[in-house]
């Protein structure tokens, strides 16, 4: 099963062609990039019926296992990229641009709202692996601010020179795996009864304000809230507050690839603003779903 591992992983990094750390199961392993070429040393390429027998239900037996994903382009940095019940699953991101879920809306190059699950962000994954321990450390190689449709053109691969130098997409993932087998899945952290439950919270005490956009509409900012993992998202509503017409509401993707993060957003409001009075409410979420109290002003 050992020698399985290493296959599936190496035939995902196939799939992608991009740089990825080989990776077999520990105690043993090899550590290094692989763009293509042989299997690791001492393993076999599977075909798709032994990949699929290797599946979840094949690898429950062995604890000690950690299946990467391959080609999810799904980001690093949510917490719900590694799942834990009877082995190790984690994402492992895209080194040409990483996704959000689907569902929600991001600021473009021109700070307009656009229907987005993409950014042109680099994403890999160093394995590191001891004797009883195995460190996943979550890299982002480019965190800079990017539009996947810069210029109205898909901009999926920036080239260095990058404005970072490179950093974390969050705190490393470390998975125990010395004594028995029960004894590892006894020691899993990343599992369902284990996420996280706190809440985002409100900095500022009047974390909205009224701005003018560029286009001389109203502008909504946002004080970035804090969480103890990430703010994943905004839900954002804006009505009049003479009558109640609703003139925005939307689930704003919070932009936490970028390093350094913006300490506020300016969401624009698809209204003049002619001195008329807007009631603003916004929500902000983490991965979890969990939510912090709605902060309420009056724009206008
Ligand atoms: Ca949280």
């Amino acid at each position: 099963m050992k020698h399985e591992i290493g296959a599936i992983t190496h035939a995902t990094c196939q799939l992608h062609r991009s740089p990825r750390i080989g990776f077999l199961a520990p105690p043993r392993s090899s550590l290094g990039w692989r763009r293509s070429g042989a299997p690791p040393v001492g393993t076999r390429r599977l075909g798709r019926p032994e990949r699929d027998a290797a599946g979840p239900e094949g690898l429950s037996k062995f604890p000690r296992a950690v299946y990467f994903s391959g080609h999810s382009h799904l980001n690093l940095n949510d917490p719900r990229s590694i799942h834990q019940k009877n082995f190790t699953a984690v994402n492992d991101s895209s080194s040409s641009y990483i996704e959000i879920d689907h569902g929600y809306q991001m600021l473009d190059a021109e700070g307009r709202l656009a229907d987005r699950f993409e950014t042109p962000t680099a994403q890999g994954l160093a394995v590191e692996v001891y004797p009883g321990r195995t460190v996943i450390n979550r890299i982002n190689l480019n965190a800079d601010l990017h539009d996947i449709y810069t210029g109205g053109k898909w901009s999926a691969n920036w080239k260095p020179p990058f404005q970072s130098d490179g950093t974390l997409a969050g705190k490393p993932w470390e998975i125990k795996t010395a004594g028995s087998d029960a004894q590892v899945v006894e020691n899993f952290t990343y599992t369902d009864a284990n996420r996280n439950r706190t809440a985002p919270r409100w900095v500022s005490s009047h974390p909205l304000s009224a701005q003018t956009g560029k286009d001389g509409r109203l502008a909504l900012r946002i004080e970035q809230a804090k969480d103890d993992e990430l703010v994943y998202h905004y839900k954002v509503r804006v009505t009049r507050a003479d009558n109640g017409t609703e003139v925005l509401s939307t689930k704003v993707a919070n932009r936490f690839d970028v390093v350094p993060a913006a300490d506020s957003v300016d969401i624009p409001v698809p209204v003049t603003r002619d001195g008329a009075k807007y009631r603003a409410e916004v929500v902000a979420v983490d991965a979890q779903g969990n939510q912090s109290p709605v902060a309420v002003d009056v724009l206008k």
